[in-house]
C-alpha cells in the first residue's frame, strides 16, 4: 500500500443510507450515533504498509497453532461442518478466534492487525468507492454474502471472488467473513421501558459476512465482532524502512 491520504467513512448519501438500514435492522440501537461517530467522512493520511491479499485461512491459523504461538479457535465446527482442523476446509477462512487471537496471529508473523483506516484504504482505494470493485451493486458474482446465490451458503475459499478484488488486489474485503480491525466501537442502545440508553463496547469488524444482510457489505459500514461463525481477520505489516 502506497502512502499517502486517502477519504475514510461515509458522505451525506452513505451515511443517511447506512443509518435507515441500521434503523430497519435494530429498533434499539442509536444507530445515527454509531455512525456519525464511527463512520463520518475524513481525509487521513497513512505511511506505507502492507496488508494481507487474503483472509487468514485455517491451514494458515493451523500452522501457528502446531508451532504453540496461537490457542485454539473456541470451536471446530461451522454449525455441522468440522471445519477447523479438516483438509477440506484448509483453504476457508478460519472463524471462531477473539481479536486477541488475531492479534497474537498476527504477531507471530511480526505483523499486526490492521487500523479501521488502514484495512479500509486496501478495501476502496482513494476515490471513495461503495464497494470493493466499484459502486455497482451487482454482487453474486463478486462477493460472498448471505444466501446462495453466490455459490457459497457459509464460508468460501478465500479469493474465490476475482471480481470482487479492490483496487490494490485485496480479495474478499467485501463479504465471506467480517474481519477485525485493531479498533472497539461504542454502541448506544435505547432502554424504552426505563426512558433511558446503555453503551456496550465490541471488537470492530468491517467488510461484512455470508451471514449478513447485503447493506452490511458496503467498504465504509462498521460491524461487531462476537468472535463467532463469521468473524475471521487478515493482517497488515509496517513496511516503512
Ligand atoms: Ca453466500
Ligand atoms: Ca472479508
Amino acid at each position: 500500500m502506497p502512502a499517502g491520504e486517502f477519504t475514510m467513512g461515509a458522505d451525506a448519501v452513505m451515511m443517511d443510507d447506512a443509518i435507515a438500514r441500521c434503523q430497519k435492522q435494530s429498533a434499539y440501537e442509536d444507530c445515527e450515533t454509531t455512525y456519525k461517530e464511527n463512520a463520518s467522512l475524513r481525509s487521513v493520511f497513512l505511511e506505507m504498509y502492507y496488508i494481507d491479499k487474503y483472509e487468514v485461512t485455517n491451514a494458515e491459523y493451523q500452522k501457528c497453532v502446531s508451532s504453540q504461538n496461537c490457542s485454539m479457535p473456541k470451536d471446530t465446527k461451522l454449525g455441522a461442518i468440522n471445519y477447523f482442523g479438516n483438509t477440506k476446509y484448509a483453504a476457508y477462512p478460519v472463524i471462531w478466534v477473539t481479536r486477541e487471537q488475531a492479534k497474537q496471529y498476527c504477531a507471530s508473523r511480526n505483523a499486526y492487525l490492521p487500523s479501521a483506516a488502514e484495512w479500509e484504504k486496501a478495501a476502496r482505494g482513494t476515490d471513495r468507492r461503495v464497494y470493493p470493485w466499484g459502486n455497482e451493486a451487482n454482487l453474486d458474482s463478486r462477493v460472498n454474502g448471505r444466501g446462495s446465490n453466490d455459490g457459497f451458503p457459509y464460508t468460501a475459499p478465500v479469493g474465490s471472488f476475482s471480481l470482487g478484488v479492490s483496487p490494490y488486489g485485496a480479495f474478499d474485503m467485501a463479504g465471506n467473513v467480517s474481519e477485525y480491525v485493531d479498533e472497539s466501537v461504542s454502541i448506544t442502545y435505547f432502554v424504552y421501558r426505563d426512558n433511558a440508553t446503555n453503551i456496550y463496547t465490541y471488537d470492530m469488524t468491517r467488510g461484512g459476512s455470508y451471514y449478513e444482510f447485503e447493506g452490511v457489505l458496503k467498504t465504509y459500514e462498521i460491524g461487531s465482532g462476537f468472535g463467532w461463525i463469521n468473524t475471521g481477520f487478515r493482517c497488515a505489516r509496517d513496511a516503512t524502512p
